[in-house]
């Protein structure tokens, strides 16, 4: 298309990287460039046709490294929702969130530019002689109407990366539960080769318990403290949950008398929606990390 040369159009097919005989090493980089071409209609449910469109990246044998759904809308609604960055099933961000280029390439779709780049790169365990990635698409319908393509294709072997320090994972450990999910993404990438990551992320999983019934009520009860502080620390507290909590706070509403406590309990409520709590989104995150740091290990 135009000056542009890369590997495409690609649709529901299965592209492979393979490589042989590498050199001794710890990690790979995998760098390239992903182009999203013409009307990928992102998380739009199978019943109502033309999608989900789910575009996967994983290791031959090994771990997914990306499994999430695309689109190259973003003011179409429904068709202009992305799982990526996360994962798909997931949460839902809108269309082309994060791409380095949007509606560049040419493409046209009923008159509008359609189409956006993505340039990735990752570093991940590995040190085998032998590597293939493979990258595979589904639920697409035809090339004229949506096609992946690739472009700057690198691959590069790694012996040693640098230590991170305590106040870098504990960095970090914030970053992976940002709203802003590209910020979260990058935090991922970040942890996935570090060193004593998999210690890390263990601690912090093994710690993590969702709060019982009993705790979420004496969090209730913490909205009406003396301590402004303590309020907070509650408000912030219950906010983080998921709706699985929604009823509890229903029936706490109906009970409250004290203003300022059911306009925190409101706004509690708002915030829980119907998405994924910022708290178990950050445990899911670590979940798919730690999958990704020990894939080498679980295979022996
Ligand atoms: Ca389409
Ligand atoms: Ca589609």
């Amino acid at each position: 298309m135009g000056d542009r040369h890369f590997l495409g159009h690609f649709g529901t097919n299965t592209e492979t990287l393979s490589l042989r005989n590498l050199p001794a090493h710890k990690y790979v980089r995998l760098s390239f460039d992903f182009y999203l071409i013409l009307s990928w209609d992102g998380s739009r449910p199978a019943k109502m046709q033309y999608g989900p469109d789910v575009w996967k990246l994983k290791i031959a044998n090994g771990p997914e490294l990306i499994s999430a759904t695309f689109s190259t809308f973003n003011a179409h609604p429904g068709h202009d929702r992305q799982t990526f960055p996360d994962s798909y099933p997931g949460p839902e961000y809108i269309g082309m969130i994060g791409a380095a280029e949007k509606k560049t390439l040419g493409y046209k779709f009923f008159g509008r530019g359609c189409d956006s780049v993505y340039k990735l790169s990752f570093i991940v365990p590995h040190s085998a002689k032998d590597l293939k990635f493979i990258f595979s698409s589904s639920g697409l319908e035809d090339l004229a109407n949506e096609s992946w393509g690739l472009d700057n294709v690198k691959v590069e072997v790694i012996r040693e990366l640098p230590k991170l320090s305590a106040e870098q994972f504990d960095k970090l450990w914030q970053q992976l539960e940002s709203k802003d999910p590209m910020e979260a993404f990058e935090a991922f990438w970040t942890l996935v080769p570090a060193t004593d990551a998999k210690q890390f992320l263990r601690k912090k999983l093994t710690g993590y318990s969702p709060p019982t019934k009993e705790q979420i009520k004496k969090l209730i009860v913490d909205l009406d403290n003396d301590d402004w502080k303590v309020r907070e620390n509650a408000s912030r507290r219950l906010s983080s949950l998921d709706a699985t909590t929604a009823a509890q706070l229903t029936e706490a509403l109906q009970s409250v008398k004290s203003p300022e406590v059911r306009a925190r309990l409101k706004e509690i409520m708002d915030n829980i929606g119907s998405q994924k709590s910022a708290e178990l989104m950050r445990i899911g995150r670590a979940k798919r990390l730690l999958k990704i740091i020990t894939w080498q290990e679980e295979q022996n």
